[in-house]
């Protein structure tokens, strides 16, 4: 198998995570993937990028991104970058016939996202979004439940993800609170992860009635200004940043088979961390599972016996999708690391043997369509049909 040589653009946290992940794809999946050679990783200035490439054990940096794009010895391109970098950067790099792992949300808007698909899929290559959570075993378990007919006709998903660092007193004006550079606030930021489930164990959403609000309108700006000779300025002396994206997003869903929904995201629930969390009740049984606990799934099926009746936990393992390389025994634990190896696994893999890779650009692109309508639908009080164009 030919080496894969890949370039990473930007270096915060999502690079700790991918690059996490490729140190260790090896370990887990030897040796059925190809070799992946970390080639180059790009940050907005020299710093950044020096001490990101040499924490996350690539070869090279630049300053530039250009530099990995336009590098024709480079097959792959990593996006993890804050959202409005990720167009610019995939569509060039599709264009220039490399295959793209994109982070999530794909794109600020639902036009943006579709020149993306529609680059990858002229230039033909591997584009992948990050939904990383839908790939640990307890999800792809609950989606194998769900196909086989387990849980009978689908009625009803109800989806949280709820963290309150968005409450953190002195929190910084980022580019997740500015629409320019994140497109949405909670909506896109972590409530497309709970959209992102709703497709994959529900189906396809066909219409939304949205509820966006913000309640934190102002945040401090990175940086205080300078006062000559009197240090750094109390909270209340420094600059703020208007806030121009949602905090809270409530969404109800009508699913094209008919089930109904309901979504809520939001960075500002005290004592809530990373509570990706979901239920799904079926006429015939009930799904329901939360990323706090990622390793469990909570299945209920009305013929089991009556007098244990209720919701029971499976912990996860190498008897689950996805579980066989990852442990040897059920409940060892499978978190961050493991979706995001999963993640890349599935990428590189499809590189590999040229298959089909999911969620592909198509997934990413729907979904931005579908928070366009939400907030279509919160501007104007209404139920919105998500556009199928
Ligand atoms: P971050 O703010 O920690 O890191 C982004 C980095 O990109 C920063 O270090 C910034 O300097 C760099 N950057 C900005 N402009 C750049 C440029 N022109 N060239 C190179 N680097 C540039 O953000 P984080 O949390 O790493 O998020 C990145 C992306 O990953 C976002 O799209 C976010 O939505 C997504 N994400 C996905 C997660 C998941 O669970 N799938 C988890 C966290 C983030
Ligand atoms: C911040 O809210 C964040 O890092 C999101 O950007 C990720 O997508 C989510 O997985 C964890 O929280």
């Amino acid at each position: 198998m030919k080496t894969i040589r890949v370039g990473l653009i930007g270096g915060g946290v999502m690079a700790k995570a991918h690059s996490l992940a490729y140190q260790n794809l090896h370990l887990y999946y030897f040796p059925k993937l190809p070799e992946i050679e970390r080639v180059r990783l790009a940050e907005v200035d020299e710093h950044l990028a020096q001490s990101g490439a040499e924490r996350y054990g690539w070869s090279e940096w630049t300053t530039n991104w250009r530099d990995i794009v336009d590098d024709p010895t480079i097959d792959a391109v990593d996006i993890v970058t804050p959202n409005d970098l990720h167009a610019p950067i995939a569509i060039a790099a599709a264009r220039a016939g490399k295959h793209v792992l994109c982070e999530k949300p794909l794109a600020r808007t639902g036009p943006e996202a579709r020149e993306m698909a529609e680059a990858a899929k002229q230039a033909g290559v591997k584009a992948m979004v990050g939904y990383n959570y839908r790939k640990v075993p307890a999800v792809a378990y609950a989606r194998e439940l769900i196909t086989t007919g387990k849980l009978g006709r689908i009625l009803s998903f109800r989806g949280f993800y709820l963290q309150d660092w968005g409450l953190e007193p002195g929190g910084l004006f980022t580019w997740r609170f500015q629409a320019s550079r994140a497109g949405t606030g909670s909506l896109g930021d972590i409530g497309a992860h709970v959209i992102d489930m709703a497709r994959f164990l529900v189906g396809e959403i066909e219409s939304v009635s949205g509820l966006l609000e913000t309640f934190v309108g102002h945040r401090l700006l990175p940086e205080p200004r300078p006062v000559p000779g009197e240090g750094e300025l109390a909270d209340e002396s420094r600059d703020l940043g208007v806030v121009d994206v949602d905090d809270v997003a409530t969404v109800l869903l009508r699913f094209a088979n008919g089930a109904t929904g309901l979504i809520d995201a939001t960075r500002l629930a005290p004592g809530r961390k990373n509570h990706l969390a979901w239920e799904i009740n079926g006429d015939r049984g009930s799904l329901a599972f939360n990323w706090e606990r990622s390793n469990e799934l909570q299945y209920y099926a009305p013929d089991d016996d009556p007098r244990a009746e209720g919701l029971r936990t499976i912990l996860t393992g190498p008897q689950h999708p996805n579980g066989a390389e990852l442990w040897p025994l059920a409940g060892f634990g499978t978190g961050y690391l493991e979706s995001t190896l999963l993640l890349l696994r599935d990428f590189y893999s499809a590189i590999a043997d040229d298959s089909s890779v999911a969620p592909d650009f198509e997934d990413g692109w729907r979904i931005c369509q579908i928070m366009d309508a939400i907030v279509q639908s919160s501007h104007e009080q209404r139920w919105v049909s998500v556009t199928s164009g």
